[in-house]
């Protein structure tokens, strides 16, 4: 660390915490709301009990009050796209707009400012299986799907997020069933279903800003920085081959309206280039974020693959990186620990991630999610002390202060998450929140608020602006 004198978090910074709708909310089928891939995945929630997660549906006031009392400055929700449009397309469910206003009117009674991501992993089921992603309309759904939101919240919401993690979606498309079981092309079905990602998200900024001036919009993939495992040239090529196709296809996107160049040219060798249609390119271009909102949990250390030789997936975070022969490989970094499930905890790569995000695209950054999963248990004396991950917490914040001092804009931290909910991975035991619910994997119990260690920390924390850790 190079810096003497540290810069103080701005005054106006975003203090807050994260949640999504699906794993959240719980009410996956009351009010007119429509089926979702997460409703209908075949993941833990295919028992009942787990699809009411923490019943934030019918808590909303309640938790709400308690991230007042935390003294958050914003809280960064998604909104389920199936309770305003039930079927994807079509008529729109008062029940969904209703249960949405009420929600952000709940935060900024508290002044708490609103960050909404429009789509966080949950399509429509009816879309997925019109071909979902893969079928071109569903840019089009995407787009009337953005306008609903910006005519029914706009006048309230003032920060939007298009697509939580498009980059997991993709890199991990195939595990997530983003693409069918009879492809003849799988890889390519997945870099079209990109592709028509990244024209919904570039329509979604456009009519933004033309309905809304002073709105802002942004992308909210899952950014770290790469690792080479050596000094060896040949492992910096590896490294910047894995963070071209892992973060700089997207953002490249996003900001400059172009596909990354090394992502191209690897598409290209794997047979796998997106269709491009006439006027595509002046979409994409035509889509400016005002910032980029980025998920962290972790970095990402990769080697150089030889051709021949098998490139077998590493361990890493719940990014595995997924080696591809001759391009990259991935690897463990000796030099981190882990947390219980095995993610590496890298608080330096932090700022090192932030630094990388600053440099390249100069736009001012919020990060949306960064956070310690762990098996929390309450005590006989009914406390719950996650002094672990106010150690994990503590460790980022002070590296994304060192970032800010380096002269990275870093308006916000949103960290994962606000309140227990449902891990996408790993079932209810998981735990991230400051506020933990009291329910078990397959027992409900009375889905209690209790405030952890981490809450009155972190009380602290936000009321002296980050000066007391
Ligand atoms: C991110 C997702 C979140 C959340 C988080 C933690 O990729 O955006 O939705 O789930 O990962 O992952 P997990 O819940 O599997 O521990």
């Amino acid at each position: 660390m190079f810096h003497k004198n540290l810069k103080p978090f701005p005054n106006d910074f975003f203090w807050g915490a994260s949640t999504s709708a699906y794993q959240v909310e719980g009410a996956w089928n009351e009010d007119g709301k429509g089926l979702s891939v997460m409703d209908m995945g075949k993941h833990p929630e295919d028992v009942t009990d787990f699809k009411v997660t923490s019943d934030h549906y019918h808590n909303y006031k309640e938790d709400i009050a308690l991230f007042a009392e935390m003294g958050f400055k914003a809280y960064r929700f998604s909104i389920a796209w199936t309770r305003i449009i039930p079927n994807g397309t079509g008529e729109i469910n008062p029940k969904g707009i209703e249960f949405y206003n009420n929600l952000i009117n709940e935060l900024i009674k508290y002044k708490i400012e609103p960050i909404v991501t429009m789509y966080h992993f949950d399509l429509p089921y009816e879309l997925q299986k019109k071909g979902g992603w893969g079928n071109r309309e569903t840019v089009e759904a995407f787009a009337n799907y953005s306008k609903v939101l910006f005519e029914n919240f706009g006048d309230r919401v003032k920060y939007w997020l298009t697509i939580n993690e498009q980059n997991m979606m993709i890199l991990h498309g195939s595990a997530l069933g983003l693409v069918s079981n009879d492809s003849a092309n799988p890889m390519k079905d997945l870099y079209q279903s990109n592709h028509h990602m990244l024209l919904a998200q570039a329509k979604a900024m456009k009519l933004c800003h033309e309905m809304f001036p002073n709105a802002k919009i942004g992308p909210a993939p899952n950014i770290s920085t790469v690792y080479p495992a050596s000094s060896k040239p040949e492992d910096i090529t590896a490294s910047q081959n894995w963070n071209a196709i892992r973060n700089w296809l997207y953002l490249d996107m996003a900001v400059y309206g172009r596909y990354n160049n090394i992502a191209w040219s690897y598409l290209e060798e794997k047979n796998a280039l997106p269709d491009i249609s006439e006027g595509d390119m002046e979409i994409l271009a035509s889509g400016k974020p005002d910032f980029i909102a980025f998920n962290y949990y972790s970095t990402a250390t990769v080697e150089a693959s030889i051709i021949g030789e098998k490139a077998g997936n590493s361990v890493g975070d719940q990014q595995i990186v997924i080696g591809d022969e001759g391009v990259y490989k991935g690897a463990s970094n000796p030099n981190l620990q882990k947390t219980e499930f095995g993610w590496e905890i890298d608080p330096i790569g932090f700022r090192n991630t932030l630094r990388d995000i600053y440099e390249r695209y100069a736009l001012p950054l919020i990060v949306t999610e960064n956070g310690l999963g762990a098996f929390d248990k309450i005590e006989e004396d009914g406390t719950i002390k996650d002094d672990y991950r106010i150690d994990f917490i503590r460790k980022h914040l002070e590296q994304a202060q060192l970032a800010i001092t380096d002269g990275v804009k870093l308006f916000g931290y949103c960290p994962w998450s606000a309140i227990d909910l449902v891990s996408t991975h790993q079932g209810c035991s998981k735990r991230y929140g400051f506020i933990y619910v009291n329910r078990e994997e397959f027992d409900l119990k009375d889905l209690k608020r209790i405030r952890k260690n981490s809450f009155f920390w972190y009380k602290k924390l936000i009321a002296t602006n980050g000066n007391e850790m």
